[in-house]
């Protein structure tokens, strides 16, 4: 069986065991299941700085000129930003057809305590590494990209053997990087099940179903822009059809569903869309780490719905305004908000407070928050791997044995 199927399999094996046992089991999972799901992230976690700076080195160079760079650059955030755009609003159109939360009472809740987002200057102002390794150590990937560009820029400014020598290091060590994640994904069976049991027996049927009509417009609206959007980038821009697509990148969506964490799946998606999607190693090594941070569509998709909700919770309807200034404070929001688990209840704090609607709310999603972030994050690292798979194709070149007819 091959590893998707097997990531598959204990996947459906863990809800089915979970379901069995129970919240009665939560004590045991937590303390003997868990910490090994734990261990399969780290592994993975291991690798996010070593791939994305070879890799990207290795891109920089390969790349030759800023010139493309630019290019790519700024067809990747174009993309970026507009897919969010949409994102949200198809948020808003599936939230405002299934109408959750309407007849909910907020009796007691209270905001729960949530970190600022950064100021989006802030952002800007934290991307520039004033010490790359202290970067690396805490795994920032957009100030090791930063600081990745300039080496690379660096190397190319070199030239001649040097550069040679230090582009055939970093390559063959990206080389290594993806061998590792190889074996890494290995254990990935049971990884994924140590990881989705102890959420599933957390939140059992008595957690869930209250909010059930929260997680079915999520998943509602996550298919719809996955199968609609991403399938019309892919199909469109890359005549790649979307049974190519969603078979190549199983095995990261099932890595970020059972992770929450864009960064954590990173590795895993950089390797998919190089091996499977056939995506080159220098856009993959650009577009990807950069998406991982900055790039959130099952995010913004989520603060639509749960903007919708806690107004229907509230009974203060958001008025088209409204709706208009979560678009613009999420897309910005989305730059802000670092690829681990639960940022985005970070950006929806964000986003309630930019249109006036109480924190409150927040009490009564963050309870099923974890379930929610495996579809945002599922969401989020599949926009990425989409993106890519788009700037790849416009990006190659004619293959030189077609001569160009005028
Ligand atoms: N878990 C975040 C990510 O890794 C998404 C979120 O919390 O919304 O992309």
């Amino acid at each position: 069986m091959n590893l998707s199927l097997q990531i598959f399999a204990s996947l459906v094996l863990s809800v089915i065991v979970g379901l069995v046992l129970g919240e009665g089991a939560a004590a045991p999972v937590k303390t003997w299941i868990a910490p090994i799901g734990t261990m399969f992230i780290n592994l993975i976690k291991m690798m996010i700085v070593p791939v994305v700076f070879c890799s990207l080195v290795v891109g920089m160079t390969s790349m030759g000129d800023m010139k493309k760079l630019g290019r790519i650059g700024i067809k990747t955030l174009s993309i970026y930003m507009v897919t969010t755009a949409i994102a949200i609003v198809i948020g808003f159109a599936v939230a405002l057809a299934i109408d959750p939360g309407t007849g909910m009472s907020m009796a007691g809740a209270t905001a729960p305590k949530v970190k600022e987002a950064p100021s989006i200057m802030q952002v800007f102002v934290d991307m520039i590494p004033s010490n790359p390794i202290a970067s690396m150590a805490k795994a920032d990937i957009l100030p090791v990209i930063i600081f990745a560009l300039f080496v690379g820029a660096g190397i190319i400014s070199v030239g001649g053997k040097r550069a040679e020598t230090l582009i055939s290091f970093f390559d063959a060590f990206a080389e290594v990087c993806y061998k590792i994640i190889a074996m890494i994904m290995k254990t990935a069976p049971i990884g994924v099940f140590c990881l989705l049991l102890p959420v599933v027996v957390m939140n059992g049927p008595k957690v869930l179903l209250p909010l059930l009509s929260v997680i079915i417009c999520m998943l509602i609206g996550c298919t719809i822009h996955a199968v609609c959007v991403y399938s019309a980038m892919t199909t469109v821009a890359a005549h790649m059809s979307p049974v190519t697509f969603f078979r190549g990148m199983s095995e990261a969506m099932a890595i970020a569903f059972t992770t929450c964490s864009s960064a954590g799946t990173l590795p895993v998606n950089m390797k998919n869309v190089q091996e499977k999607l056939g995506v080159h190693r220098d856009i993959a090594s650009f577009v990807l780490p950069l998406g991982a941070t900055i790039n959130m569509d099952g995010t913004a998709l989520y603060m639509g719905v749960c903007s919708i909700f806690i107004a229907n919770v509230f009974g203060v309807p958001l008025t088209f305004d409204q709706m208009m200034m979560i678009v613009l404070t999420g897309t910005l929001a989305s730059i802000g908000t670092a690829g681990v688990p639960g940022a985005g209840l970070i950006m929806l704090a964000m986003v309630l407070q930019s249109v006036g609607l109480p924190l409150e709310g927040l009490a009564l999603v963050a309870g099923i928050d974890r379930v929610l972030d495996m579809f945002r994050t599922c969401l989020n690292i599949t926009g990425d791997a989409a993106v890519a798979v788009v700037v790849n194709a416009s990006e190659q070149e004619v293959p030189s044995d077609i001569q160009i007819t005028e």
